[in-house]
C-alpha cells in the first residue's frame, strides 16, 4: 500500500474507531481516568461479540463519502440529499436533538436553498453544534488544496450548521485533518501545527467580520468567539507542567457538543499525544469526557491522517462496525482525488 493510501485509509477509520469507541462514554460529563479509558478500549472490548455501533458522526461522514463518489465532484444538494437518507434510514444513530428537524425540512420541504432550513434553527442564530466538524474528514481527502477544502467545508457546514461557531469549527477540523496528511511520522511539530491552524482561524475569523451584512453567510454569533484565541490558549497549555491534567484542559478547551468546545479538544487531543502513538491520542480524547464520541471521532481522523491505518490498532478495526466499508470509501476517494490532480 502507498504511504498516501495508508493515510487515506486512516483518515476515515480513524474517525470511525473514535465514534464507536467514545460512544460508550458520551455524555458522561466529568474527566474518565486514562487507564479505565484504556482498560475498556485495549481489552474490555476483546470479547465482544456483536460489532460495535457507529454514531450519527460516522452515519454522516459515510453520507460525505457517498455523494463524492457517486457525483465525482463537490455538489451540495446532493450531499444534503445523501444525509437525509442516511438519517431516514436511521434515525436511531443518536443524532442532535435539533437536527432531525432540518432533515424533515429537506425532505418534506425540498427548498431550492438547502440552507434555509439551517438558517431557521435556533429562533435564526444557526446551530452551533459540533455536527458539520464531526463528518468532515472525507472532504480533506478529496480536495485539491486548502482554499477548496476551506470554500467546500463552508459550503457543506452550512447545509445543518448556520451558526458561524458551528462553520468554522467544521472548517478547521477540515484543515487540521488536510494539515496532517501533509506532515510524515515522526516529525509532527506541535506548535508548528497549532500555528498553522491559527493561521488559517484568523483568516477566516476575519473574512467573516467582512462579510457579516451578506445574506446567506453564517450568523454571527451573539457572544464572540475565536477559535484563532481558543487555539492560542491551546498552545499556553503546552507550555505548562500540568498539561497532561485532564481537568485544567477541560476548563480551558471545554468538551462539550458545542463546536467552539469539540473542535479545539480533539485538535489538542491530537498533538497533545502525536509523538507517541494513534491509540494514545484516541484514548486521551475520550478522557477528557463529555462528548467523547465526537471529540474522539474527530481526533481520530486527525491522527489517522498522520499515521495511516497500519497504525491503528487491529482489535479496533476488528471490533468497530463498517471497517471495511471505510477502507473502500477511503480507496476510492482516493482514486477520485488522483484523477482530480
Ligand atoms: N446527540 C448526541 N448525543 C446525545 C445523546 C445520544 C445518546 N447517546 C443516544 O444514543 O441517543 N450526539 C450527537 O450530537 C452531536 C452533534 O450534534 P449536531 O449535529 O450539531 O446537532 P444539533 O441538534 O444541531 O446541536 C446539538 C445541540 O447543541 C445545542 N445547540 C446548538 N446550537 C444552539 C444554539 N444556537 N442555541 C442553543 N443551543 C444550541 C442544542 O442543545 C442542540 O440540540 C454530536 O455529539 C453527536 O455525537
Ligand atoms: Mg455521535
Ligand atoms: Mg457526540
Amino acid at each position: 500500500m502507498s504511504a498516501v493510501l495508508n493515510k487515506y485509509r486512516g483518515t476515515l477509520v480513524g474517525a470511525l474507531v473514535g465514534d464507536c469507541l467514545g460512544a460508550n462514554y458520551e455524555g458522561v460529563s466529568s474527566v474518565i481516568p486514562f487507564g479505565e479509558v484504556t482498560d475498556y478500549t485495549m481489552s474490555g472490548i476483546k470479547n465482544k461479540k456483536d460489532p460495535i455501533r457507529y454514531t450519527d458522526d460516522s452515519a454522516m461522514t459515510r453520507a460525505i463519502c457517498k455523494s463524492l463518489l457517486d457525483q465525482k465532484k463537490y455538489d451540495n444538494r446532493s450531499m444534503a440529499v445523501e444525509f437525509v437518507k442516511e438519517f431516514f434510514k436511521d434515525p436511531t444513530r443518536g443524532y442532535g436533538q435539533a437536527v432531525g428537524k432540518v432533515f424533515e425540512r429537506l425532505r418534506d420541504d425540498d427548498p431550492e436553498d438547502i440552507t434555509y432550513p439551517a438558517r431557521c434553527q435556533f429562533d435564526g442564530q444557526g446551530s452551533y453544534g459540533n455536527g458539520a466538524a464531526m463528518r468532515i474528514s472525507p472532504l480533506a481527502l478529496f480536495s485539491k488544496n486548502s482554499q477548496e477544502l476551506q470554500e467546500i467545508a463552508c459550503q457543506n457546514a452550512l447545509i445543518t450548521h448556520a451558526h458561524i461557531c458551528g462553520v468554522n469549527g467544521a472548517i478547521i477540523q477540515a484543515i487540521a485533518v488536510y494539515k496532517a496528511l501533509h506532515i510524515e511520522p515522526p516529525s509532527l511539530e506541535p506548535y508548528n501545527f497549532i500555528d498553522h491552524l491559527i493561521e488559517v482561524a484568523e483568516k477566516i475569523e476575519e473574512r467573516n467580520v467582512d462579510k457579516r451584512s451578506l445574506s446567506g453567510s453564517p450568523s454571527l454569533p451573539t457572544r464572540p468567539f475565536s477559535y484563532a484565541g481558543k487555539m492560542k490558549e491551546m498552545k499556553e497549555l503546552f507550555w505548562q507542567n500540568d498539561a497532561q491534567e485532564t481537568g485544567t484542559v477541560v476548563e480551558t478547551l471545554g468538551n462539550g457538543i458545542r463546536a467552539q468546545e469539540a473542535v479545539p479538544a480533539a485538535i489538542f487531543s491530537f498533538v497533545l499525544k502525536g509523538k507517541l502513538s494513534f491509540e494514545d491520542s484516541v484514548n486521551y480524547a475520550i478522557s477528557l469526557g463529555g462528548d467523547t464520541d465526537t471529540i474522539a471521532s474527530m481526533t481520530g481522523a486527525i491522527s489517522g491522517a498522520y499515521w495511516g491505518v497500519e497504525n491503528v490498532p487491529a482489535l479496533w478495526k476488528s471490533k468497530c462496525e463498517a471497517v471495511d466499508e471505510a477502507i473502500v470509501f477511503a480507496d476510492r476517494i482516493f482514486e477520485l482525488h488522483q484523477e482530480r490532480i
